[in-house]
């Protein structure tokens, strides 16, 4: 049996109490919790029909307030945090099972295919979903990105979409991350890359389940309303950059998981259809993002861009006086990128505009000239991308070790 969680904050009442009702029906479903952020309209809304819909389903619903677990901005990662430490220590259920509150095209199944994955053995088991060709951009520029660069040997630059909030966790999954002092203090939004890392560092397989009707859920009013996701993801994965998996494994006390430089068992379903409007959907306002690049300029940021390539450095800058992105291509960006890990300060508010700019005209490139091109070549196009990167960083390593050996062999003789 399992504990589904929803995680919400400022919602549509109506459409997460939909939710919880149709998790309370499933028959696989031990109990729902609620995770909120504060007494506001939307906790007090479910405050108020959730005995009905417990009386109803003859289910137990719970209704919390997040604590403070973290010490980073306090967000979705308190709370799913938080929910984690409920599970252990509030109940003895095996399987934890998290879905966003604002989704409206949940269904029973969704439930039902996770366990069922639980049920062959996977501990970790993950939704994925169609996205058009330029939705999920953090997840392509920087999470996979990163993913590719830094770890890519390690299964993590494979997984469909490592931000996703629709995920089960076994309970020796849970137990793991609850003690690692990286999860419990990423409050943020970067909890979800915090859980995905510490899965695959730990060695545990993962199934990854299509769900082909796709998720549709709120949509973003402004591009800006994704800067601070932005931040905190790159963040997250530059806190992250020196880790190594070999080392992890060495220290592993699971010795009966094979973890082997990160290279874990891990299946992705075949993806089936594709729904028509994930064709046509347009991500984010193209007009709005190029106006973007051309405000909120200041002279600390000027300087902070001498720390760049010379044309990532005139290509940014040129914006003060009209468009400029097509010079941010994958080889561009990659450049670009390892730079941020190197210098980016997250607490800074220049650095922050500086990133968001930086990958704006890195989206807004990758728009006008890939994705211009069809859903298809656009898709064909973000997994080749993502393969370049690994094979880039694969080589540099095995360069680097081979390097190593040469020295250690000179020295000994
Ligand atoms: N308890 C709590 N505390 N819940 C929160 C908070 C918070 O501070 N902030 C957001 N939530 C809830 C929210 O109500 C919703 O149920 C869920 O967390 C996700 O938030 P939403 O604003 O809908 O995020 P968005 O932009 O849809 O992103 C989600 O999907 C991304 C993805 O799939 O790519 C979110 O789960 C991201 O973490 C994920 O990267
Ligand atoms: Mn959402």
């Amino acid at each position: 049996m399992c504990l589904v969680v929803f995680p919400f904050k400022k919602e549509n009442p109506q459409v997460v109490l939909n939710n919880v009702k149709i998790a309370a029906e499933h028959p696989r479903v031990e109990e729902v919790l609620c995770v909120g952020v504060e007494k506001e309209e939307t906790y007090r809304s479910l405050e108020q029909n959730i005995p009905t819909v417990k009386m109803e389903t003859n289910t137990e619903i719970n209704l919390i307030l997040q604590e403070r677990l973290g010490n980073k901005r306090p967000g979705k990662g308190d709370g799913m945090n938080t929910a984690l430490k409920y599970f252990l220590e509030e109940t003895d259920l095996e399987r934890i099972l998290f879905f966003d509150s604002d989704i409206t095209t949940f269904a029973p199944h969704w439930i039902t295919k996770a366990l069922e994955g639980a049920d062959i053995g996977y501990p970790v088991v993950r939704h994925y979903f169609p996205r058009a060709s330029t939705d999920a951009m953090i997840t392509w520029m920087i999470t996979k990105t990163g993913f590719a660069l830094l770890w890519p040997t390690s299964e993590l630059p494979w997984i469909e979409q490592p931000l996703g909030g629709e995920l089960l966790m076994h309970r020796s999954v849970v137990e793991k991350l609850f003690k690692e002092e990286d999860v419990i203090s990423r409050s943020d939004w970067g909890i979800d890359t915090m859980y995905t890392f510490y899965s695959v560092m730990y060695g545990f397989p993962m199934l990854e389940i299509y769900i082909s009707e796709g998720k549709l859920h709120k949509l973003y009013g402004k591009l800006t309303d994704l800067k601070t996701m932005l931040v905190e993801c790159f963040d997250t994965i530059q806190s992250l950059k020196d880790k190594t998996f070999s080392l992890m494994s060495k220290n592993s006390s699971m010795e009966n998981l094979s973890v082997c430089n990160g290279g874990i068992v891990h299946r992705a379903e075949h993806p089936h259809e594709v729904p028509a409007d994930v064709f046509e959907k347009i991500g984010f306002d193209i007009e709005g993002s190029m106006t973007l690049l051309m405000e909120n300029w200041t002279s600390k940021m000027e300087e902070l861009l001498d720390l760049f390539p010379r044309r990532v450095r005139d290509g940014l800058l040129a914006n003060k006086k009209g468009p400029s992105f097509s010079f941010m291509d994958e080889h561009t960006w990659r450049e670009t990128y390892f730079v941020l890990l190197e210098h980016f300060d997250a607490t800074d508010e220049d650095w922050q505009e500086l990133i968001f700019k930086l990958w704006t005209s890195r989206v807004l490139c990758y728009t006008t000239t890939i994705a211009l091109r069809g859903y298809y070549f656009a898709m064909r196009y973000l997994y080749s991308m993502i393969d370049r990167y690994m094979n880039y960083s694969a080589r540099q390593i095995i360069k680097k070790i081979k390097r190593a050996k040469k020295d250690e062999n000179n020295s000994s003789t």
